[in-house]
């Protein structure tokens, strides 16, 4: 890694205020991940960093909806959060959290020292203040009308409605989340890093110094510095945080921008009595992991905090990837529009891979991306099965059956076969090329060309042919694959972990280290253990199965989201007296012929048994409402309907994606009864 000695990786961390899903594994987790063992495979000195999030203003905004403390909420989630990542095989040295003391405990110094230094300047600004619950209002906390678009329940923060960021003060009618309460303005102190003051220094170290990073980083970088920067608050008034270790400064914590970066401090810290090595030696090359939201922060925010501290590194590069898709819908925690790791581990257990896999090859690193679960099982087989897992499965099928599974002695090698074997380095190279760059995308394809290669050498040599007359021959041509197979198992680790630990377990082999791919490590003699399959296809049901329940998401989100009809003006009670609403029974019903939407019902009414035309075909069977009782109007005048007199109506309740329910009394009632 040229002038460094040592790698320091760090991820950002999730706040532990829900579980995690595909966007979070395919932006940040699994590229690191990826990074992170090929340069352990490289043997160089390498510490990986991750930990929850668990301050900020959403997690107590959750707790208090649930009715539970935020440290409840932290530690589930954390938990969860951790175990989906281990599952994984996100391979962390450590993963913290920031509600240890070690990090209170540094992030507090930490801020306390650039205070002493006078690098902060002070402010007193005006902030709603909420009497009843003794406590100043966060952004999200107040709620009010947007004067943009009249939404009634827009956030101090952003309206939802119309997605304009808005400061508290703009909302029209502001009210207290907590209390309900009207919130008054107060006076409020906080510190501030004059952002303005780094300004010059951070365009010299990004815009000169750093044109090497990915454009997306690099254009946002730019375009927040052509902006010019603004002093920005360090610290909040709220109870739930890193307390502001100042005088006078009870019930304020630093803001949670400020102190989760340093987590990645914290959580060395716990790592290892050496982190001063990792976080103060120049000879240490920093790398952040993120998402495309959170480039300014570890661009030019934690930079600048870095710089004010003054003993720590500043990041190397910043390999920000942009956001994934799901089925051409942005991923929504709110809208449960996620495919959720643990869940997906629930209904395709031990395919780990096939998700790091997918995910690596459709990888949102120069632009948004979809995934789409048709894309992923044409991946899985077309792709994993049919390329890598057939070219694995055919040549230990072979070995076993012609050789007893021992690896064969190699003969004279022809062109091809030296031809073959020499594009293994040349592929090693352009793979770790590709990594270096952080193309993991490209990276991935170049590992799947040497299966590739391996396939079509097996199509081309045709040993299951050859070795009706030429035994010899044979063992060359399986000799050379199995050289392929073991240097697959090194080249697809770092992608793929648990199939290529699976891939070992076949050859019955130590891991090929990585300087020795190319060299033909398997010796002739070497006997093979009893092969499974690597990969194995997914069948159109399991997808379908993922893509209903989409689907369900999509339609509850859109009834949830639903308009309510408008209100009617106000009835006389003697205009609805003149309703006559009964309890009925349904005694017969056919569907009408030539119709959808048409039933025809015979119904007790208690004073006669008539036929109602009722439009509820769509939604139940004629088997399913015999018997059922019903509320019916039964001085709607008649009204004929595809040639049937239809005698009342039976009163329905029509949801908002148009399906109708019945409404019916909750107990058995005469039919007759008067509905009033
Ligand atoms: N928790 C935001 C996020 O999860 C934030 C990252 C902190 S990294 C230091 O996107
Ligand atoms: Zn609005």
């Amino acid at each position: 890694m040229g002038k460094f000695k040592r790698n320091l990786i760090t991820t950002a961390l999730p706040y532990a205020n829900g579980p995690v899903h595909i966007g979070h594994l395919a932006g940040v987790y699994v590229p690191a991940d990826i990074y992170v063992r090929y340069l352990r495979q490289k043997g160089e000195d390498v510490v990986f960093i991750g930990g929850s999030d668990e301050h900020g203003v959403p997690i107590t905004i959750k707790a208090q909806k649930e009715g539970v403390t935020p440290q409840d909420i932290v530690d589930r989630y954390h938990k969860l959060i951790k175990e989906s990542f281990e599952e994984f095989g996100i391979s962390f040295d450590i993963y913290s959290r920031t509600s240890s003391k070690t990090h209170h405990d540094l992030s507090s110094a930490f801020f306390k020292k650039l205070y002493d230094e006078g690098k902060f300047i002070e402010k007193t600004t005006m902030q709603f203040y909420d009497e009843k619950a003794g406590q100043f209002l966060a952004d999200r906390y107040i709620v009010g009308k947007c004067p943009f678009c009249g939404n009634e329940h827009a956030y101090g923060d952003q309206c939802e409605a119309c997605g304009t960021s808005l400061n508290a003060t703009d909302l029209i009618n502001p009210v207290s989340a907590i209390t309900g309460n009207k919130p008054e303005l107060r006076e409020t102190k906080h510190w501030y890093l004059p952002l303005d003051q780094y300004e010059d220094w951070l365009k010299k170290w990004i815009l000169e110094e750093h044109k090497e990073w990915k454009p997306n980083v690099y254009g946002q970088c730019k375009s927040w510095l052509d902006n010019g920067l603004q002093p920005r608050a360090v610290t909040r008034d709220l109870n739930w945080g890193v307390p502001v270790p100042l005088e006078g400064a009870e019930g304020k914590v630093l803001y949670v921008w400020f102190d989760a970066p340093i987590g990645y401090i914290s959580a060395t810290k716990d790592l290892t009595p050496d982190w001063e090595k990792y976080w103060k030696d120049p000879e240490t090359r920093m790398i952040h992991f993120i998402g495309k939201d959170n480039i300014v922060f570890h661009c030019i925010i934690f930079p600048a905090m870095l710089k004010a501290e003054g003993s720590y590194i500043l990041p190397d590069n910043v390999p920000a990837n942009e956001f994934l898709n799901l089925e051409g819908d942005k991923i929504s925690t709110s809208r449960n529009w996620a495919v959720w790791l643990h869940e997906y581990l629930r209904d395709f257990e031990g395919k780990q891979d096939v998700l790091r896999y997918v995910l690596t090859a459709n990888a949102p690193e120069t632009k948004d991306n979809d995934f789409t679960w048709k894309d992923f099982q044409a991946r899985n087989n077309n792709e994993l099965v049919a390329i890598y897992g057939n070219f694995i499965n055919r040549t230990l099928v072979l070995t076993h059956k012609y050789f007893g599974g021992i690896v064969p002695e190699r003969g004279e090698l022809t062109d091809y076969d030296r031809e073959v074997l020499a594009e293994i380095p040349a592929i090693v190279g352009r793979v770790e090329k590709q990594l270096e760059g952080f193309h993991f995308r490209d990276a991935l394809k170049e590992c799947m060309g040497l299966a590739r290669l391996g396939n079509k050498y097996l199509a081309d040599t045709e040993p299951w042919k050859v070795i009706k007359t030429d035994e010899a021959r044979v063992k060359t041509i399986l000799h050379v694959c199995l050289q392929i197979a073991a240097d697959l198992s090194t080249l697809t680790e770092p992608f793929l972990p648990f199939s290529a630990a699976k891939l070992v377990g076949f050859l019955n082999i130590e891991p090929v280290a990585w300087a020795k791919m190319g060299d033909g490590v398997l010796p002739a003699g070497h006997v093979l253990n009893e092969a499974g399959l690597l990969f194995e296809k997914i069948d159109d049901e399991q997808i379908q199965k993922q893509i209903d329940r989409l689907l369900a998401t999509k339609k509850a989100n859109e009834i949830a989201n639903a308009k309510v009809a408008p209100a009617k003006s106000n009835v006389t009670f003697e205009e609805f007296a003149k309703m006559d609403i009964r309890a009925g029974r349904i005694v017969a019903a056919e569907k009408v012929a030539k119709t959808k939407k048409l039933m025809k019902l015979t119904v007790d009414t208690g004073i006669d048994t008539r036929t109602v035309v009722s439009g509820i075909a769509e939604y139940y069977t004629p088997e399913e409402v015999v018997g059922q009782q019903v509320s019916i109007l039964v001085n709607l005048e008649p009204k004929q309907l595809k040639g049937i007199e239809s005698q009342g109506m039976i009163l329905m309740a029509e949801n908002a994606d148009g399906s109708l329910a019945f409404v019916r009394p909750d107990k058995d009632i005469k039919p007759g009864s008067e509905i009033k």
